[in-house]
């Protein structure tokens, strides 16, 4: 299955790469294939598919006084069981930090611990005239996009004219801005302000990081975008006047893109953080606090998103896999949920929960395939080794069965570094059977066979949607 069709073919593999796709029972200069090859893996009745590929992920990510649990080694292994086998993590400028010295000790974390290959955004946390310099300079380094936060003051913020200015070398050298749009400043207050009252639950994180605050965001990051010429895509998008503001400017031609979570396709602010009113004084819906935050089923969020993906409002589903543990971690936020640290762990799931959406009639079967591999591929530029089976591609590749059937649940199927599962419960209608990276067997049914320092870094071109 491709992005764009299927087809009943045998996948060669020669080494790490893909060598040809053959009809079944073919030869190839007058031998039999099957017969002259060192394995066979027989798909037959299951998807062949290009490996996932999760373009946001925080690996070790320092946040709220903690760090995000999964390290390279552990979240790596876990995108491997569930069928990705590539992720980019994001690359962390503090404020007062040199771009150098934040991506030195990214590649120093990441370098021999994965078990899949790995890109790097770079998170510019400090914008001035050294760290623009600098930027300017990634891509010969393979680092083609980079984040920024309107979110977060004191931490990851920019202000507009910060952002301007890095929008103009975003301009300049092709490189992707990514946003987090949420207007930070005004959350801040309202969240303050919220504790004051003593509302001091998870669920108020929900409150004061209203919808209001994401079309805001997400309006001024695209007109400071289209007065630059910057490309612009949108991280986590949740809220439906979000996408809104997406497919206006697309509308006019514009340049910009946006993702969305399976988070917020599938869990809400009613459901897990206690809208209804019973859970407001459950301290449990920590375990769903991220941001942008997980939105009301009744205003239509989820649907939107859904419609988003398929009316390709928004391109790509990735995780923002950004994992914490209830114990000590998550628990800061007791009695302040200001405190809790923002994130959900989802990089094992994103190819089970998406596959889940062609079963329930979301999204077609090759649209499955480009939301979660093709597109990361194309938008950040890895296409052609990456995201698509071909010759001469990388043979990162899924075998996935759509009679299969995977339970989630802390004690079913969980490989991340987590005491909890954001997806207790969820039953998937297929099931992760084979996977290979750059031709090796990484996971081959329920055994694991890959080994840390088998992922490499892979050094990105420009992304393939500049116009
Ligand atoms: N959102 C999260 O939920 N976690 C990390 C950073 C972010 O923007
Ligand atoms: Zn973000
Ligand atoms: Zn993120």
């Amino acid at each position: 299955v491709s992005a764009t069709g299927r087809a009943v073919a045998d996948v060669l593999v020669d080494g790490e790469t893909i060598r040809a796709l053959l009809e079944p029972g073919s030869s190839l200069l007058g031998t039999d294939v099957a017969a002259s090859v060192d394995r066979v893996i027989d798909a037959t009745g299951r998807y062949v598919i290009p490996g996932g590929i999760d373009a946001h992920t925080h690996m070790q990510l320092p946040f709220g006084g903690t760090e995000a649990s999964d390290t390279f080694e552990t979240g790596t292994r876990a995108a491997a069981w569930g069928g990705t086998t590539s992720i980019i993590d994001f690359a962390v400028q503090t404020y007062g930090q040199r771009i150098e010295d934040g991506l030195a000790a990214w590649h120093e974390k990441a370098a021999g611990n994965c078990a899949i290959d790995y890109g790097f955004h770079q998170i510019v946390g400090d914008v001035n005239e050294a760290s623009l310099a600098t930027l300017r300079r990634l891509p010969d380094e393979g680092i083609t996009s980079f984040k920024m936060f309107m979110a977060y003051p004191g931490v990851f913020y920019s202000d507009d004219a910060q952002i301007l200015k890095a929008m103009q070398v975003s301009r300049d050298t092709g490189m992707l801005t990514m946003m987090h749009a949420e207007n930070g400043p005004a959350i801040d207050v309202l969240a303050a302000q919220l504790v004051e009252q003593g509302r001091t639950e998870p669920f108020y994180h929900g409150v004061a990081r209203a919808w209001e605050m994401e079309e805001e965001a997400t309006h001024r990051a695209i007109m400071l975008a289209k007065l630059t010429g910057a490309p612009l895509y949108i991280v986590h998008v949740s809220a439906k006047q979000a996408v809104e503001q997406l497919a206006w400017a697309r509308d006019k031609g514009q340049n910009v893109y946006g993702e969305t979570c399976p988070q917020y396709l599938y869990l809400s602010l009613e459901d897990q953080l206690g809208a209804k009113g019973e859970q407001w004084g459950s301290f449990e819906g920590a375990k769903w606090v991220c941001s942008t935050p997980l939105r009301s089923r009744e205003e239509g969020h989820q649907d939107s998103m859904w419609q988003a993906l398929r009316t390709n409002d928004l391109q790509m589903v990735s995780t923002d896999h950004c994992p914490f543990c209830m114990k000590d971690q998550k628990e800061l936020g007791l009695g302040d949920f200001r405190k809790i640290p923002n994130g959900i762990g989802s990089i094992e799931h994103r190819m089970d929960l998406m596959y889940q959406g062609v079963v329930t009639g979301e999204i077609t079967l090759e649209r499955w395939v480009e939301l979660t591999s093709t597109t990361p591929a194309r938008m950040f530029g890895l296409y052609g080794t990456k995201g698509v089976i071909q010759p001469g591609a990388d043979a990162d590749i899924v075998v996935y069965d759509p009679n299969g059937h995977t339970s989630i649940g802390l004690d079913k199927t969980h490989h991340m570094n987590m005491d909890y599962s954001a997806w207790e419960g969820y039953e998937i209608d297929g099931h992760v059977d084979t996977v290979l990276s750059r031709g090796k067997v990484i996971v081959d049914g329920d055994q694991y066979l890959g080994a840390k320092g088998d992922g490499r870094f892979l050094r990105r071109g420009l992304s393939q949607y500049l116009i």
